[in-house]
């Protein structure tokens, strides 16, 4: 290694490991990274996966790719010994943004535990230049920026392989990138990034605003521009269709040179569709194979043997219908296969809840998904019950055999072994080595449940791990934090059936607290890191809030030394790394039924945070495996929730007028000192929306949201007792490592 990195640094900068910069050093670690990423063999398997996905949230990928290869320790005593700290080298690494939250970091877990698994399965994505916007926090308001990522050398490889992609009155060349994808056993995959050649930044104006009629010259610039109006929504279509029509060319090309038969296809290729943003892969695969010759009904034989579907919501405006005018517009070649899909579905069933087509001429992208692929799962068991029992009964009385679960998982190697390094060597002391293959074996550490000294060093550990946050958000945002406080921590997409305004509101409870006089025993900092959809109003009004409190908190003596709320600017993968390490209390809140899964659950558990939540999601299934007393549950049931939605028997007002402390909590969102901080115009707004709407029932869950928090704070207190909680959360987590997850995935659908 040494040898080849000064001769690297030689060769690009004239330098050599104790001249060169951090910067310098960066990049001929990755160069030298990826030269023997690219040596590693292939994985090899008859039926090969495609992971297709508009989102890929890789996050930065030097260490993790350091770690799977095994050459981590040799790089940081390399870079040690010449004057180099591998965390500021690390420093200099830009993280692409190619994902919006849950559903792109699934993806990037998954392409992690594919290769560890030995797994034959590449994933397919678009190569967005800015990604996610850059979010910026300023007068107390979210601004976006652009995000740009990519440098001249970088872990993108160009293929050489070139697709011609066809679109209504004109055609895009596609050019394919890929990342290299090692597993932490020796093989490795590929994640596959499609661009447009003629793609142009030079077309981005103010913030992240852009001609979006310029499909040729915008088409991969963004991840999801604001699609607020039609011509973004017009933009996303363009994208969906340029990524699975590059994937589906790419899909028979690679089965020719593998020898495999096209008219068998499924024999030889699996097709996972993340969501429904890549559905138009089925029309088009079927479009390939009859212009191959193929009959139609063989064709759509084939294809629905390949392809399989996962669901990530069951939140109705998430759920994809896109207006067959777009589709004669973009699309035209797609037009005749949909509505041949839509008749054949008509025959199975004419319950108009499962058309593909509606009587608006809209289509319903799940439905091509469901009638036309394999299987169909939902990402936790809760998640799963709700498809099969509400969401999608027409369905599940149509295809039982199609419906599975597959519970969430995240990647030990990026959420412990890399970002918890003081942890993992700890469990390594107490259990061996053998956790880092099987994360079942996390369990040997109950051993330990009464061992009072493993206790203390659990807290010790948590303890330095919050020093090291508070040193690193001192020095990116100027924020000082109390380590000797409770960290308390919902980072998260910011949305309103997660619930960050019902924790906004458990900040104002406990000012108005501190203000009476009744002080904690503990400071408190309640951290939040959370990005709002560019067009989401009042997702932006909840983002306000929180800063406004913030600013209102800091500037008062007497609140300031007992409590602190922050907000994280720009939440991303790689503040998550420092974040989730460094918290006490994981916020889980989401309105019962609303949350898939969550993953964030998952990554705080494993780092030793207890969780506040709702039965929601995988939450019920952290609940299950750590018990009662291990997880601080609250808020009504999801069956209750459901009820209450089918009877329409929810009001926030009653609520609101009924009960005095509500009451007075939600009214401090208007109160003058908070006026004279905010903007009344979104402060009101979003009063209001509480009072008359509050459509994720914040107000039905608050008061026993308050109360768990306050229960849990105090239990804090008993240091033995907490740190019993933690161990026995950690050594639970196994379960929640998605190499079990693949292994179910490979086992149930994908049969590689
Ligand atoms: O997917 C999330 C769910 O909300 C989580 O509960 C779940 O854990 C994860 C992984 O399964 N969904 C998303 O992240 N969805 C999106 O980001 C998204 C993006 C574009 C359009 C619609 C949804």
């Amino acid at each position: 290694m040494e040898q080849r990195l000064q001769s690297i640094l030689n060769k690009h900068y004239g330098k050599n490991l104790d001249t060169a910069t951090d910067q310098q050093v960066y990049t001929a670690l990755m160069l030298y990274t990826k030269e023997q990423l690219a040596a590693m063999p292939r994985t090899e398997g008859k039926r090969k996966l495609y992971y297709v996905s508009a989102e890929f949230l890789i996050g930065k990928l030097l260490s993790n790719n350091l770690i799977n290869l095994g050459l981590f320790d040799e790089a940081k005593e390399l870079l040690a010994k010449h004057g180099h700290e591998l965390t500021a080298v690390e420093e200099a690494e830009n993280e692409p943004s190619l994902g919006n939250g849950g559903l792109g970091r699934l993806a990037a877990c998954f392409l992690d535990s594919i290769a560890t698994l030995n797994l034959c399965g590449d994933g397919a994505g678009l190569n967005y230049h800015d990604g996610l916007f850059y979010q910026k926090l300023e007068n107390n308001k979210q601004k976006e920026e652009k995000n740009p990522w990519i440098t001249p050398e970088s872990w993108l490889t160009d293929t050489g392989v070139r697709f011609t992609v066809p679109f209504g009155g004109f055609s895009l060349r596609s050019v394919m990138y890929d990342v290299g994808v090692p597993g932490y056993n020796g093989r490795r995959n590929s994640l596959h990034l499609f661009d447009v050649e003629t793609v142009d930044e030079s077309i981005i104006g103010d913030g992240i605003s852009f001609d979006k009629s310029d499909i040729a010259r915008n088409l991969t610039l963004f991840l999801y521009p604001d699609d607020s109006d039609e011509a973004g929504r017009l933009l996303r279509v363009y994208q969906q269709y340029f990524l699975v029509s590059s994937t589906a060319q790419l899909i028979l090309k690679e089965t020719r040179e593998r020898g495999g038969s096209i008219e068998k296809l499924h024999e030889s290729v699996a097709v996972q569709i993340n969501d429904t943003h890549p559905t138009m892969i089925i029309p088009e695969l079927i479009r390939l194979l009859t212009a191959e010759g193929m009959s139609m009904d063989d064709a759509i034989r084939e294809v629905s043997l390949t392809c399989a579907y996962t669901n990530h919501t069951i939140l109705a405006e998430a759920l994809e219908k896109w207006p067959m005018d777009f589709m004669r517009k973009a699309v035209p070649q797609l037009v005749p296969i949909i509505e041949e899909l839509d008749k054949r579905a008509k025959q199975v069933s004419d319950d108009p809840r499962v058309a593909i087509l509606d009587d608006q001429d809209r289509v319903y992208m799940a439905h091509i998904d469901i009638h036309y692929g394999y299987s169909v799962n939902g990402v936790a068991a809760l998640h799963t019950e709700i498809l099969k029992e509400s969401e999608l009964r027409p369905f599940y009385e149509l295809y039982p055999e199609k419906f599975n679960n597959k519970t969430n998982g995240i990647t030990f190697r990026r959420w412990l072994l890399h970002c918890n390094q003081p942890l993992a060597a700890f469990i390594e002391s107490l259990i061996g080595p053998g956790f880092k293959k099987d994360a079942a074996e996390l369990e040997k550490l109950l051993a330990f449940q009464n061992d009072e000294e493993v206790l203390h060093q659990l807290r010790r550990i948590k303890t330095e791990n919050k020093q090291a946050l508070a040193r690193y958000l001192k020095a990116t945002q100027g924020v000082e934090l109390n380590a000797d406080s409770i960290f308390d921590i919902q980072v998260k997409r910011l949305h309103e059936y997660k619930r960050q305004q019902m924790n906004a509101l458990y900040a104002i409870y406990k000012y108005l607290e501190i203000k009476a006089g009744k002080l904690p025993a503990r400071p408190i900092t309640m951290i939040f890191g959370a990005k709002a959809a560019p067009a989401y109003t009042i997702a932006k009004d909840i983002i306000h809030l929180i800063l406004c409190l913030s600013q209102l908190i800091e500037s008062d003596p007497q609140v300031s030394p007992y409590l602190k709320v922050v907000m994280v600017e720009n939440y991303n993968v790689t503040k998550a790394e420092k974040l989730i390490p460094a918290c006490d209390i994981s916020e889980q809140i989401s309105l019962a039924s609303k949350e898939a899964s969550g993953t964030g659950n998952m990554k705080f558990m494993l780092n030793g945070a207890l969780t506040l939540g709702t039965r929601d999601g995988a939450n019920v299934e952290i609940a299950q495996l750590v018990g009662e007393e291990n997880i601080y549950s609250f808020g009504k049931s999801s069956e209750e929730v459901i009820r209450l939605y089918d009877e329409q028997a929810y009001s926030s007002a009653a609520l609101y007028d009924g009960d005095e402390e509500i009451a007075r909590l939600v009214d401090f969102i208007i109160d003058k000192k908070m006026i004279r901080i905010g903007d009344v115009e979104s402060l009101c707004r979003l009063y209001k929306e509480i009072v008359s709407k509050d459509w994720f029932m914040t107000l039905l869950d608050v008061k026993e949201y308050i109360q768990k928090k306050e229960a849990m704070l105090a239990d804090y207190e008993d240091e033995l007792t907490w740190s019993r909680k933690t161990l026995v959360n950690i050594a639970k987590a196994g379960f929640f490592s998605s190499d079990r997850t693949i292994a179910e995935y490979n086992r149930d659908i994908w049969h590689l």
